[in-house]
């Protein structure tokens, strides 16, 4: 080895590398509220306030957050009595905040407002006499926190358009679907349009449940996708609308890696790649974004463009008990 050779290589002898952004990308209204919310009761009850579950599928903001002073548990029972608890933006099972009532906790609830507007429809549904299908992800903390607002037995879940064809109900059953809100735009099309088919007297909201943070975030990998060779979407694997964001595209045609850290790039996996595509899902903090660009700007010359496809102005207000 050359022992003139300086150890950082000169940026000029980097090879470029064309860097497409989407916009949107990152964080929703959603998620900024239930990160606000956590920040906001440490401040008001004092350390440690309580999460049921992680606030949003991020271990960089559930992190920061147990700096501030926040525990995380999976189930109420790890809360000690009298402590704060609050509900993760996912959305709770209506057992939950029962529970919380019967032993007296200060709880919480950080359910984004367009989940628990699903939950309103759910309850609408049953009031109405029907029974509901529901679109989502067996397991998913915000399907199950959904089919928990109804009586068991009186709504069934499906995931695929087989899901759908294999349903008992007849055309005479009073029947109503609602959905998770951030699943694929386009699978879930094809799952309405099976339901549809099959029940044509199915009520339904106009558009599905799909909230405006994941549509958008797909159009905005469908807008740069087809122009890069291959794409970035900064998120969890237990993220649900981060990894739609790594369908649409890899559907598409174009490779895409989930990263949830700049530390997990291999930069052979950019071997060859002359243009890259970056995103970021709702729950991902815009500085794992930097983190990733910095990253990448040590090996490569990179030249960031951003590629704007819609403007998103969505604030949500706090609980009341929060509000200033
Ligand atoms: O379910 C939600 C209300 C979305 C919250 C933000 O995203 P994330 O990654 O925490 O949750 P999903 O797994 O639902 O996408
Ligand atoms: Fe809400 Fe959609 Fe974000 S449901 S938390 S606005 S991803």
């Amino acid at each position: 080895m050359n022992a003139s050779f300086p150890d950082a290589v000169q940026a000029t002898d980097l090879l470029p590398l064309r860097l497409l952004i989407a916009a949107p990308r990152g964080f929703c209204a959603g998620v900024d509220r239930a990160i606000e919310i956590v920040e906001r009761a440490i401040l008001k009850f004092g350390a440690p306030v309580y999460v049921r579950h992680e606030i949003v599928h991020n271990r960089y903001v559930v992190d920061q957050l147990k700096e501030k002073g926040a525990i995380f548990v999976e189930e109420l029972d790890e809360v000690p009595d009298g402590a704060p608890v609050i509900f993760s933006a996912h959305g709770v099972p209506k057992s939950i905040p029962a529970i919380a009532d019967e032993r007296g906790l200060d709880w919480l609830d950080a359910t984004c407002p367009l989940v628990s507007k699903v939950h309103r429809q759910a309850e609408r549904q049953i009031d109405a006499g029907r029974h509901i299908i529901f679109i989502g992800h067996k397991g998913h903390p915000e399907v199950i926190g959904t089919l928990g607002q109804v009586p068991e037995g009186t709504i069934t879940l499906v995931e695929t358009v087989q899901d759908v064809l294999d349903l008992p109900f007849t055309t005479e059953d009073a029947l109503g679907f609602l959905t998770q809100t951030t699943l694929s735009v386009d699978d879930t099309a094809e799952i309405v349009r099976a339901l549809r088919n099959r029940y044509p007297h199915i009520n339904g909201p106009k558009a599905e449940d799909i909230c405006y943070a994941t549509s958008n975030r797909q159009a905005a990998v469908k807008a740069i996708a087809p122009q890069v060779e291959l794409l970035f979407v900064i998120g969890a694997p237990n993220s649900s609308n981060s990894m739609r964001l790594v369908e649409v595209s890899t559907r598409g045609g174009t490779p895409a890696r989930l990263v949830q850290r700049a530390s997990e790039i291999d930069p052979a996996w950019l071997d060859g790649v002359n243009t890259l595509g970056l995103t970021a899902g709702a729950s991902a903090p815009e500085t794992l974004v930097r983190e990733v660009i910095d990253f990448l700007s040590t090996f490569r010359a990179v030249t960031e463009e951003t590629v704007v496809t819609t403007e998103e102005k969505m604030i949500f207000k706090l609980p009341r008990q929060l509000a200033d």
